[in-house]
This record gives C-alpha cells, sequence and structure tokens, in this order.
C-alpha cells in the first residue's frame, strides 16, 4: 500500500510541475476499487408520519445531504464516491429529536447493502 503511495505521490510531483491543477490527491489509491454510491430503496420508512430525511455519513463527515423517501421510493443518486474498506452509516435526520441512525455497515464491495436498524429498512447500491 505505501509503495503504491509512493508511485503516485511521485506521479502527482511530476504533474504538477507540468503546470496542471494538482488534482490527483482525488484518484483512488489503490486503482482497483473507485466505489459509487448509485441508488437507494426505501423498503419502511424510519418516520411513522411523513417522508423520512436520509443522510449518509463516512468517518463523521456527510457525504451526501438529506434526501426524503418515503416507503417505495427508489432513487437514482449522483454517484458518490466510497472508498472500499470505509463504513457507511445511513441516518434519519429529526427535529428536534436526535438523528436516528438507521445502521452501519462497512463498505467491501460492488453490491446492495441493507439498513434495517430502527425499524426503517433501505437498501443502498454500490456500484
Ligand atoms: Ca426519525
Ligand atoms: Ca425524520
Amino acid at each position: 500500500m505505501s509503495s503504491v503511495i509512493r508511485v503516485l505521490a511521485v506521479a502527482a510531483l511530476g504533474v504538477s510541475s507540468m503546470g496542471l491543477a494538482p488534482v490527483v490527491a482525488q484518484a483512488s489509491t489503490d486503482g482497483t476499487q473507485a466505489l459509487k454510491i448509485t441508488r437507494i430503496k426505501c423498503h419502511a420508512t424510519e418516520d411513522n408520519t411523513g417522508a423520512d430525511d436520509i443522510y449518509l455519513v463516512v468517518d463523521g463527515t456527510v457525504i451526501m445531504n438529506s434526501i426524503q423517501f418515503t416507503a417505495g421510493d427508489d432513487k437514482d443518486i449522483a454517484d458518490i464516491p466510497i472508498e472500499a474498506g470505509k463504513v457507511l452509516t445511513v441516518m434519519e435526520g429529526d427535529w428536534p429529536d436526535d438523528d436516528d441512525n438507521l445502521g452501519a455497515k462497512r463498505i467491501n464491495g460492488a453490491g446492495n447493502y441493507e439498513f434495517t436498524d430502527d425499524g426503517a429498512h433501505y437498501t443502498v447500491s454500490i456500484g
């Protein structure tokens, strides 16, 4: 892993010395697992009345701002990158009550991940 990072760092230096914007840091660090969150389906909401306000968190950082879901909603998400091995937490916003944690899953590859805590049920598709 460290040798890969070193190679990328060298590549980044090479690119920036050519006068290009140093955006290489945003590239996938391993080149093999460029995962994206592509879709969220709501089978059951957490809130009893009205739509859920679903947002996604990785490492304490919100990676997707709140989107409303009601049961049966199946929404395309604008390809949010997520690094393999990270833990994805699905949150449901409430106010003035505390937000609800609907589950946390380690993302190990492409596929469907089910989040079923607090009586809700969401499927997050990763591709
Ligand atoms: Ca709630
Ligand atoms: Ca709510």
